[in-house]
């Protein structure tokens, strides 16, 4: 059977681990995308030169013609700008929207049967437009970031616990942003929800309080850090398991920006939801019951996700 081939559009921070991580899983051949010649090229030959030492068996390959990523099977999309320190997600908004489009039509002319993962941010916004502008099928474009934001949570988890991060669990919904809803409820050491670990001892109220907040300012802390960008291992990661998760049929449940419509009350919408990720894209949405105080964080940042989609639509007249 012929290798499976992921075209990443966009090679920078994001787009060059992406590359390294699904050469090394030997996920299939990559191609790297990037309007900034020689970037791509230079990076594909860099980990191609890599691969006697760790011993895959990938090819590689970088360009700036979309006539490249002719049939891919996976595309996923970092084109853009990333943050620097004092901005917010949504600065990036008019900047990327742009980028989008010309991703989309590029993806639509060239690989309308790829499942698409977009990573560039707004994140819920971005992932809407993109869809739009490729016009693909809903459940074949997703966005990352559920979990890369579960991550970080179970990453802050296993430290104040001094536990494996493997038997951690965690469940982060709603937009990719300040109002992301890390649920505790939903959370578990081998099982165990966070608040009976509460009851347990095991840490404080307050405490796990203050990792909430550190999770949904997790971008924040790594953009203050580096100052030149924002993350890229931990997204990257992330992505790789939603691209493995459709290539391998693994039916896994992950949380994802997802297309909803009618689930969780909302309708016609991108937001971060659990879902199941196999052959078919995203195969289904995972509706869990939320209590009053859960739903209200939910519908604050279901919101949040629906004025920057109205914020497109004014900057892009062919979305309205
Ligand atoms: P960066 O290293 O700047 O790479 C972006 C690349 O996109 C650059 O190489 C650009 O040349 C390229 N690019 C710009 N315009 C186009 C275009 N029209 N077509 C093709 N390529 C283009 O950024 P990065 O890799 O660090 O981050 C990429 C994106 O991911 C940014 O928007 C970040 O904000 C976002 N991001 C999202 C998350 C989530 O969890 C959702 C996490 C971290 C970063």
């Amino acid at each position: 059977m012929a290798r499976a081939k992921i075209a990443l559009i966009g090679s920078g921070q994001i787009g060059g681990t992406l590359a390294h991580l699904a050469a090394l899983k030997e996920l299939g051949d990559v191609v790297l995308f990037d309007i900034a010649d020689g970037t791509p090229q230079g990076k594909a030959l860099d980990i191609a030169e890599s691969a006697p030492v760790d011993g895959f068996d990938a090819a590689m390959s970088g360009t700036t013609d979309y006539a490249d990523i002719a049939d891919a099977d996976v595309c996923i999309v970092t084109a853009g700008v990333a943050r620097k320190p004092g901005m917010s997600r949504d600065d990036l908004l008019g900047i990327n929207l742009k980028v989008m489009k010309s991703v989309g039509e590029g993806i639509r002319d060239n690989a309308p049967n790829a499942f698409v993962i977009c990573i560039t941010n707004p994140l819920d916004a971005m992932v809407w437009a993109l869809r739009e502008f490729s016009g693909l099928p809903h459940h074949k474009v997703c966005g990352m970031a559920g979990i890369l934001d579960s991550a970080r949570f179970r990453h802050f988890l296993a430290d104040e616990f001094s536990v494996s991060v493997k038997d951690v669990t965690a469940f982060v919904l709603g937009g990719h942003g300040d109002t992301m809803v890390p649920l505790t409820r939903y959370s578990t050491v081998s099982g165990i929800p966070l608040p009976d670990l509460v009851d347990m001892g095991w840490t404080t109220q307050d405490k796990l309080d203050a990792i909430v907040q550190r999770t949904r300012d997790g971008g924040a802390e790594i953009v203050g850090l580096l100052k030149t960008g924002s993350a890229f291992y931990a997204p990257a990661a992330s992505a790789i398991e939603m691209a493995e998760a459709y290539l391998k049929d693994q039916k896994r449940v992950l949380p994802c920006a997802a297309y909803v419509d009618g689930a969780y009350g909302q309708s016609d919408l991108y937001v971060g939801v659990p879902t199941v990720i196999g052959a078919g894209g995203i195969e289904k949405i995972v509706e869990i019951k939320l209590n009053k105080e859960e739903q209200a964080m939910f519908d604050k940042s279901v919101d949040a996700v629906k004025g920057l989609v109205e914020a497109c639509k004014g900057i892009d007249g062919s979305l309205a």
